[in-house]
């Protein structure tokens, strides 16, 4: 397949006034009729042929203003010579059939669980029918759905419906991306919200019959969404009807079709019973996302895939910032940079790295990543910094202005920006063409009062980019008292060379130097500290996230020793850990997240960058040994905490109750290293929300134990398709090392392991990749079981295929022994005559 290219944008030949379509819904016989009025574009090139793209759809028939059509579709679709076409606006008009029952790969029309259900983006409406599938054509769409289901669904406001129909119409022009239809059984919870403006809106949460009791908070969730970019953004939501639906099979988390957003039913469906802490905040994060699409996305959208951070970039940064106002913009923080470092880092320090802007691809799927949208909201959050919040807000408003109704690009938003600050952001935008995680090294000199700072940066090569510019990287420093006090307050130091000295006279005393306050910057930041300043930092520092940071830095550190010279970790860092537990004044979920160590992946990740090739097992077997220490050391305290943080009365889903729980299991989980697990049984035992329960049980896995409770969880909960996927997966995730292919495989073989469920799918497949020591077992078994069943899942889904694959991107971090290992299975993935184009271009890429 060829790869499409960002420098060969072309602006569309013809654009579209109106679209009105009709769908016979059937399973295997579907038939959808397009009515298009098009319009040559003023802006293109003249004499251009039309092309439609079409995937799999059989014509029936078509016409231009009524004379029946010649042309034959080919593989992507129609093209209408320019010569027949009329340089005036026209109408097209087509019949085709699809067969939504049979579309395994979730992408277009298909079917769940005997509902309909469309997925379009990115390049989804193709498969529906002919049409310049491209976000640069807005358009707006009438819809009319015939089918017996009860419930027929489509974007924008009902207009009108009858037995076995329903039209919708939605008046805001949108590309073809964001079309939905759903039919099926389903019921609504409804609720209203009542805009700044005055307008009532129906809020409807679409689930099947016997899930409405699992609905309320999502609908809460929204609710709390559209407030809040009311008064924070001043965006109003613009329809009469505001509709989700739940769909068991389904690609990713949700989307935010226009009016219409189809979810992933994990990402919706919650009660204290069946959804963990970690689930409810997901579902009021993705709930907020797919709403803050309505106007960063949907009303403002992308003029070419190229610019897919545009919207997305844009809208995580926003979800996080909904959350923080939620919750707790500390831990908020502090959650953001470890998935930001564990997914993200991960991804730009491999064969997989590309720019938040790339600039080829061969299939666009393959770019919903983390550098697109976690990098990506890293990179308004250093622009709100460098500009200040007010001067954000001024360029956010001058965005919407500008741009409503339009299909943008990077250099748009820029330019918003520079305008609202009156500063040059041309260096600024490298951040989006430059692949890889900045290196920033902070030297220190302190002579006489004056403090000498030498900050670099440097950037290693990624593929296609092997020298790179520096970036304009804002450092947020403050400085600190040897007894703890602020000395100086936060200053945002601007890097934009290669090297930069600061100096900071007049001191009483050398302070102790924190550095990349609030992670002000997505960098690696090579700063070396003795442990007597990290524990400073660590308990005094003014700023949550350096006081997190300068813990992990300890724990890293130690963990490095006990790894590579089996060193024992330093009684000083066990008190620390001691005096962050205990310690009253600091928020439970602050306390939870210090206490939790580096993960097995992370310690792969940064031994790796210091040179050194990780060994899985090692880094298992130390970490492990690490845990069982901490426990001994602190066992008392533990014991305390797990009884204190007890959430007497009914479960609340609160940041309050969700911190003291999560807690209570880091306590229990680290005690199980101790005690075996009996903390931890007598949690699962008692407990009546599915926090606990699941929490508690994984605790126990993950000392070995647990079988009884595993039984027991199953004969509980075989019935929930959801909670079913916990148990598929922790018990993947948490298998001893050696085990961990045998378990896996084991599970691909019971009854309820549906691989064509995406969610199912990754519980044990996905679950066995993200396992580190389990995956990479040096016989082997866990990469060829992954490989075996990519290969199937490609055949089936190979959107779904080529996202999994990335669990092979870390390759060659490893010793030569597993690199051919590795490299051997992704060649079996690659050399069959049916490997897919998704997975064609991740394995390509991996394999450099
Ligand atoms: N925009 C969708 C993701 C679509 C993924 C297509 N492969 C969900 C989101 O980011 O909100
Ligand atoms: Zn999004």
């Amino acid at each position: 397949a060829q790869p499409i290219y960002l420098a060969d944008y072309q602006p569309p030949a013809f654009l579209v006034e109106k679209v009105e379509l009709t769908f016979k819904l059937a399973p295997t016989t579907t038939r959808v009729l397009s009515r298009i009025r098009f319009a040559p574009n003023p802006a293109a090139v003249p004499g251009q042929d039309l092309h439609l793209d079409g995937e799999g759809l059989r014509l029936i028939a078509a016409s231009i203003d009524g004379t029946p059509l010649t042309a034959t579709p080919d593989a992507t679709g129609l093209t209408l010579e320019a010569a027949s076409l009329p340089d005036a606006p026209f109408t097209f008009q087509a019949e085709v059939e699809i067969a939504p029952e049979g579309n395994t790969a979730l992408e277009g029309l298909y079917m769940s669980n005997g509902m309909y259900c469309t997925q379009c983006e990115a390049e989804g409406f193709r498969k529906i029918t002919y049409y310049p599938d491209r976000p640069d054509v807005m358009a707006p769409f009438r819809v009319r759905v015939e089918s017996d289901l009860p419930v027929l669904l489509s974007n924008g406001n009902p207009v009108e419906s009858g037995p076995g129909w329903a039209e919708w119409d939605d008046p805001h022009p949108k590309p073809s991306y964001l079309f939905a239809l759903v039919a099926g059984d389903l019921r609504a919870t409804t609720g209203h919200f009542t805009t700044m403006d005055g307008c009532d809106v129906t809020l409807n949460i679409w689930v099947r019959p016997g899930d409405e009791d699992k609905t309320a908070y999502a609908l809460d969730a929204l609710k709390r969404s559209m407030l809040w970019d009311e008064q924070v953004y001043g965006r109003v939501y613009d329809l009469d009807i505001f509709n989700i639906v739940a769909v068991d099979d389904f690609n990713m988390g949700a989307m935010e079709n226009k009016g219409l957003n189809i979810f992933n039913s994990r990402c919706v469906l919650a009660s204290a019973e069946t959804a963990t802490d970690g689930d409810f905040a997901a579902i009021e994060r993705i709930i907020a996302h797919e709403y803050f699409h309505n106007w960063t996305g949907n009303r403002i959208t992308c003029r070419d895939w190229f610019q897919l951070s545009l919207k997305e970039g844009l809208t995580v940064f926003r979800d996080q910032q909904f959350m923080g106002d939620m919750r707790s913009h500390a831990v908020k923080r502090i959650d953001d940079v470890l998935t930001l470092r564990a997914r993200q880092f991960r991804e730009d320090a491999g064969p997989l790295a590309h720019p938040v802007r790339p600039e080829s691809y061969v299939e666009i799927n393959n770019f919903y990543t983390a550098t697109v949208y976690e990098k990506g909201a890293e990179l308004i959050r250093m622009l709100r910094l460098l500009v200040g919040e007010d001067r954000y807000r001024a360029a956010l408003d001058l965005y919407f202005e500008r741009h409503d109704g339009q299909a943008c690009t990077i250099e748009d938003w820029i330019a918003v920006f520079a305008e609202a600050a009156g500063r040059d952001l041309s260096q600024f935008k490298r951040w989006y063409e430059q692949a890889g995680t900045p290196k920033v090294t902070l030297l220190e000199h302190w002579e006489d009062g004056t403090l000498t700072l030498t900050l670099r940066q440097y950037s290693a090569p990624t593929p296609g980019q092997p020298l790179k510019e520096p970036l304009l990287i804002p450092v947020a420093l403050g400085l600190v008292g040897p007894d703890g006090a602020e000395l100086m307050p936060t200053q945002v130091l601007e890097l934009d060379s290669p090297e930069q000295v600061f100096t900071f006279t007049d001191l009483p005393a050398r302070p102790v130097v924190s550095a990349l306050r609030g992670f002000s910057a997505p960098v690696v930041l090579e700063h070396a500290q003795s442990s007597a300043e990290s524990n400073v930092l660590l308990g005094h520092d003014t700023d949550p996230f350096a006081r997190f940071e300068a813990g992990r830095n300890l724990a890293r550190h130690i963990l490095h020793g006990m790894i590579l010279d089996g060193a024992p970790p330093n009684p000083d860092y066990l008190n620390a850990m001691r005096l962050v537990l205990v310690d009253d004044r600091l928020d439970p979920a602050f306390r939870a997240l210090v206490l939790r160590l580096p993960g097995e992946d992370e310690l792969a990740q940064s031994l790796h960058a210091a040179g050194h090739t990780p060994n899985p097992d090692a880094i298992h077997a130390a970490r492990r040994r690490a845990l069982c220490l901490l426990a001994e050391a602190l066992a008392p305290d533990l014991t305390r905490m797990v009884n204190a943080m007890a959430t007497p009365g009914a479960y609340n889903p609160d940041a309050r109750d969700a911190g003291r729980r999560a807690l209570r299991l880091a306590a229990a989980g680290l005690l199980a290293h101790a005690d075996g697990g009996t903390k931890a049984r007598d949690i699962f035992a008692q407990a009546d929300n599915m926090t606990e329960q699941f929490g508690a049980w994984c605790a126990l896995l993950a000392v070995g134990a647990g079988s009884a409770e595993s039984l027991q969880f199953h004969r509980q909960w075989q019935a929930n398709r959801l909670v079913m996927d916990k148990w598929f997966g922790a018990q993947v995730a948490f298998a001893q090392p050696d085990l961990a292919p045998a378990v896996a495989e084991e599970l691909t073989r019971h009854a309820g392991f549906d691989w064509k469920n995406p969610n199912r799918f990754r519980a044990v497949i996905g679950s066995l990749g993200a396992h580190p020591a389990g995956f990479h077992q040096s016989s082997g078994a866990g990469y060829r079981l992954v490989a075996d069943w990519l290969i199937r899942l490609d055949t089936a889904n190979p959107q779904a295929a080529a996202r999994i694959s990335t669990v092979f991107e870390t390759w060659s971090r490893y010793d030569a022994e597993r690199q051919a290992l590795i490299r051997a299975e992704l060649t079996r993935i690659l050399d069959r005559p049916d490997c897919s184009r998704d997975m064609g271009e991740m394995v390509g890429r991996m394999l450099g």
